[in-house]
């Protein structure tokens, strides 16, 4: 169900950022109606480095969220102002000792699994460091199995877990497990050792905010 909002969101995005993923999980997940911004990574050396990108977030990162004269860039920080302003399909349970639990989840993912292995980091690891492919491909898969199977560890001793990272309905954690599994998944790790994070996953993947949001399905995808 599409919802009115005063001014158009437009989401400055990546089909394939993951960052990104999380937020348009997130607008679907409320029924939010959003324009599709497309910046593409790598083309013409990057349009995230163009003059008028930068000038919309100086870090040169997607995504960014565009409510009238406010850009909001940091998808984490887009996710809680969307729950503060659209409350309605809460992405946060209800008690400050849930929703730490909630933001725990997803921070893990978002500030100590993601980073590690963003575009950037990977081009500096293969210019100017002279990493070769295969060592390359070592790091991205050290760093996405040691957080994916703390994350695994954790999930699966926790009684607040349900059909989702938290109960039984999709949370701000959800919004970032799904697009760190695309990432793990297309960087070729085996995500056998994580059941619980695949049992998750395939709940998320049944829901049509979750389908929507797939970068496959974005206007921008190759
Ligand atoms: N912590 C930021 C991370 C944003 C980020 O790293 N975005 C990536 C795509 S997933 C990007 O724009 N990379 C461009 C680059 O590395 O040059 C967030 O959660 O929004």
């Amino acid at each position: 169900m599409m919802q009115e909002t005063q001014a158009p969101l437009v989401l400055h995005n990546y089909f394939r950022s993951s960052s990104a993923y999380r937020v348009r999980i997130a607008l679907h997940l409320k029924g939010l109606g959003f324009a599709y911004a497309p910046v593409h990574l790598s083309r013409a050396g990057g349009e995230q480095f163009a003059p008028a990108f930068s000038a919309r977030n100086p870090q040169q990162l997607v995504p960014v969220l565009s409510d009238g004269d406010l850009q909001i860039s940091q998808s984490l920080a887009i996710i809680e102002y969307l729950e503060d302003s659209y409350p309605a399909h809460p992405l946060l349970p209800a008690t400050p000792r849930e929703r730490a639990r909630v933001r725990q989840l997803a921070l893990a993912m978002a500030c100590d699994i993601h980073p590690l292995n963003n575009l950037r980091v990977l081009k500096y690891l293969s210019g100017p460091m002279g990493v070769d492919e295969p060592a390359k491909a070592a790091w991205i898969n050290h760093w996405h199995g040691t957080g994916l199977a703390a994350l695994e560890a954790d999930l699966a001793r926790d009684p607040r877990r349900g059909r989702f990272c938290f109960g039984d309905a999709p949370t701000m954690a959800d919004c970032c497990l799904v697009p760190q599994l695309f990432n793990a998944r297309r960087f070729g790790l085996d995500l056998a050792p994580f059941p619980t994070l695949l049992a998750i996953d395939a709940a998320c993947q049944d829901l049509p905010a979750f389908q929507l949001a797939h970068p496959a399905r974005q206007p921008d995808s190759e």
